[in-house]
């Protein structure tokens, strides 16, 4: 079982800091899960593009508002506590906090720990020397 606290992971390399956000990833590849847990705040009155090209993402606000906007359509939806929304089709999308938000976010495949957006707003594909590695480590915990 792996048991942690947000407070352990804050000042490490777990924490990883852009300059909308700040992301407190809580479980990455290493954990064998197949799939990434990240406690991401958004800074407050912040515009940021994001398109995960090699990641589906689903997003749960638990504090703060704002606004998505989905750019394959225009749409936009507002974000508050209580909000979802899951990036099911790679989806281009801006997103705008009025306030600081705090979003919990699970990332499939798993993000490796030090992704940071390129110039599309998307994070790198895991290599295949990742994905092996996070395989050996599931298999070391099943045995
Ligand atoms: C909500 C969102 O996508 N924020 C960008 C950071 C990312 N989710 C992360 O790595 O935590």
């Amino acid at each position: 079982m792996i048991v942690r606290q947000l407070e352990e992971i804050q000042g490490t390399e777990r924490e990883m800091y852009a300059e909308n956000w700040v992301s407190r990833r809580l479980l990455l590849s290493v954990d064998g899960m197949g799939f990434s847990l990240h406690d991401t705040i958004i800074h407050a009155g912040t515009e940021t593009m994001m398109w995960y090209k090699h990641h589906l993402e689903a997003v749960y606000c638990i504090e703060g508002e704002g606004e998505i906007e989905s750019l394959s359509d225009g749409k936009i939806y507002a974000i508050r506590p209580g909000t979802m929304y899951a990036l099911n089709m790679h989806d281009r999308h801006v997103l705008r906090s009025r306030t600081s938000l705090r979003m919990v976010c699970v990332f499939n495949p798993p993000c490796t720990g030090n992704e940071v957006h390129d110039k599309d707003g998307a994070y790198r594909p895991a290599s295949r020397q990742e994905a092996d590695s996070k395989n050996s480590i599931a298999a070391r915990r099943i045995e």
